[in-house]
């Protein structure tokens, strides 16, 4: 799974990668600062089963705290966006193609108003505009795609005779475009059954289609900063289709770097932190409980962990399953309890997990038993999130 992280230049993107990842990321305030993407891994947060079955685990690809099980998902971070990129301005929108194979965006917003269109310093800006501006790029983004392969396979069908749909999804497989896809995006575009439409129509099945296979959520960023408040009630109202998360994510970054020296205690996504060693300087003291009084006390958390918890469960509605080969110590052959924590997308099923541990168990899969009752079950057994099981093979 990849989770693209997306926005307007200068308005945090690399942090907010950064505090996911504490990947040595570059970050500076002033715009086009990223250029290439930065790939990293971000850890997902849900309660570990470990409490449930009251045993202390041992993970191995993902890790635990106090019965609180991170599970790793890609993220990647891409360079800015302006308005007018689809036509060359700033960066272009090129870069986009490295996030074909996302399965969502979380769109990175300065909803302090202190950046302009082009991500200079400015004042009272509305984050409305990059919100309107963003989703008309990466349509045209879409639309150039999405184009060059309308005329193809209306060309090859013609020849063939095969469906068009799932010829088209076919040639769009690369942006993770599947066959209902693209028949749901016809039909609220209004095209079914059509091969030949002119630009305008195509621009908005390309949209249709970006918003159903690319599904958003909105960080609404800098909100320590003065006016971010109100930016923010005000925005939420006015875009309901979009869930949008206060965030700040250079105080999330400060409480992770903090927690890895062993200044406090900070759990990711907590609404407090510890002190564990007093001596600091003046300013570190000031900026916690800055972040304290300001961000957690108002908002119960950074938002950054959040954002990251609804994209994977309520944008992609995922799921997390712990996989064991022994169904009585919950471990895996070395005696290691509850190793991994698989991260799967909605309706897998049984047997997806099999061919996800190893292409061998899922050929030679038999049945598999959920840990949790001892039930026998079969390979079309849709998962639930948190499912414990031991899979047999021939
Ligand atoms: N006040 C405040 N500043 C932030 C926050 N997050 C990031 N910044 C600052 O915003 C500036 C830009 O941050 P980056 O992470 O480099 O932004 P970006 O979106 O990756 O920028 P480009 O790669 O240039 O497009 C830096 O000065 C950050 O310190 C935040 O939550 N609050
Ligand atoms: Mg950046």
């Amino acid at each position: 799974m990849l989770i693209g992280i997306i926005g307007k230049t200068n308005v945090g993107k690399s942090t907010f990668f950064k505090a996911l990842t504490l990947a040595n990321v570059e970050i500076a305030n002033r715009p086009f600062t990223t250029i290439k993407p930065n790939h990293g891994i971000g850890y997902i947060k849900i309660k570990c089963v470990c409490t449930d079955f009251n045993v202390k685990c041992n993970p191995k690809n993902s890790f635990c705290r106090e019965g609180i099980r991170f599970v790793p998902v890609e993220l990647l971070d891409v360079a800015g966006l302006v308005p007018g990129a689809h036509e060359g301005k700033g960066l272009g929108n090129k870069f986009l193609d490295d996030l074909r194979q996302a399965d969502c965006f979380i769109h990175v917003l300065d909803i302090s108003g202190t950046t302009n269109e082009t991500g200079e310093a400015t004042k009272g800006y509305d984050p409305i505009n990059d919100i309107k501006f963003l989703e008309n790029e990466i349509d045209f983004w879409f639309f150039d795609i999405v184009k060059r392969n309308w005329d193809k396979v209306v060309r090859l069908t013609q020849v063939t005779h095969k469906e068009f749909e799932r010829e088209l999804a076919q040639q769009l497989s690369g942006l993770g475009i599947k066959s209902d896809d693209v028949l749901l995006a016809m039909r609220n575009a209004e095209i079914e059954g059509k091969m030949k439409i002119g630009d305008e129509e195509l621009f908005k099945f390309s949209s249709m289609l970006r918003k159903i296979s690319k599904p958003m959520i909105i960080a609404a960023n800098k909100i320590d900063l003065p006016g971010a408040k109100e930016n923010f009630e005000r925005i939420k109202n006015e875009f309901p289709i979009y869930k949008i998360v206060p965030c700040c994510a250079e105080a999330e970054l400060a409480l992770r770097e903090a927690d890895k020296k062993g200044i406090i205690k900070y759990i990711p996504g907590e609404s407090d932190f510890e002190i564990l060693k007093e001596e600091m300087s003046r300013e570190q003291a000031a900026a916690l409980e800055f972040i304290r009084e300001k961000i957690l006390n108002v908002y119960n958390s950074t938002g950054i962990q959040e954002c990251l918890n609804s994209a994977v469960f309520e944008l992609l509605h995922s799921l997390v399953v712990f996989p064991v080969e022994d169904e009585n110590k919950l471990s895996d052959r070395t005696g290691r309890v509850l190793p991994d924590a698989y991260l799967m997308s909605k309706n897998s099923t049984a047997l997806d997990l099999a061919f996800k541990i190893h292409t061998d168990i899922g050929k030679n899969f038999v049945a598999a038993i959920d840990c949790r009752t001892k039930r026998k079950i079969g390979k079309e057994y849709l998962l639930k999130n948190r499912d414990v099981l031991k899979i047999f093979t021939k």
